[in-house]
């Protein structure tokens, strides 16, 4: 138990097995060697409400219920889809949630990780919409549905982003430059990982004397990979 893994875009969704074997088979190979998991979010296709997801993914929760018992310290940042993720489930499953944007130091360098769609601003409607549901007194309005109404809204707005998303450009959806160089520089690090834009990749850039490096982690419906911290050194791989 000796190095620490990150993983993105699981988008585990109880009708889809498929994604959910590899899952576990990923957790049942690898957690004896995870000293700490980080789940940049999305890790499931949607979640709306703990005392309904939780017993709609009690395989999954079981699972991470079983890497924490053995030892693994396993995190959790939240993603677009499933940030109603709550107290519930973290006490459940034992997973700690981060901030939206989270300094890890690794060594003596500092990471950060979050989601990523922070970074894409380009999308503005995003942007607003993002604004709107994570503010809080939406959320407790939202809270106070019976479930049967929250699962309508919810399945709502995911058929109208997923409507929008296939009719805007591509390069909306991505990365906007200026933001991640924004980031690199407000939070005084050279690191970002991060997932959601589904675009694994690693992205080197210079500005001045500073060299930066962007790992995106793939999503496991189309690339599924992870990246681990072994002697030192980040690295991106497929599953
Ligand atoms: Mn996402």
């Amino acid at each position: 138990m000796n190095n620490i893994y990150f993983i993105s875009d699981i988008h585990l969704d109880p009708s889809n097995s498929e994604v959910t074997d590899k899952f576990i088979n990923f957790m049942l190979e690898k957690s004896s060697d995870m000293k700490e998991l980080y789940i940049l979010g999305d890790l499931f296709e949607f979640w709306i409400d703990d005392k309904y997801d939780i017993v709609q993914n009690n395989i999954i929760i079981s699972t991470l219920n079983r890497i924490s018992e053995n030892g693994t310290k396993v995190f959790l940042t939240h993603g677009n889809r499933d940030f109603l993720i709550g107290k519930k489930f973290t006490k459940i499953t034992n997973i700690e949630i981060l901030p939206e944007n989270y300094i890890l130091n690794l060594d003596n360098t500092r990471v950060l990780i979050t989601h990523g769609d922070l970074l894409c601003t380009d999308d503005i409607d995003y942007q607003k919409f993002r604004k709107f549901i994570r503010n809080r007194i939406t959320l407790k309005i939202f809270n106070l549905l019976s479930n049967n109404i929250k699962t309508k809204v919810a399945s709502y707005l995911r058929s109208k982003s997923k409507k929008i998303t296939s009719q805007k450009p591509d390069n909306i959806m991505d990365v906007n430059h200026d933001t991640v160089l924004s980031f690199y520089k407000k939070f005084k690090t050279n690191i970002i990982i991060h997932g959601h834009t589904h675009r694994k990749n690693i992205h080197e850039t210079q500005d001045g004397r500073e060299n930066y490096v962007r790992y995106v982690l793939g999503d496991w419906h189309n690339a599924p990979s992870y990246i681990v911290y072994e002697n030192r050194k980040l690295e991106l791989l497929d599953i």
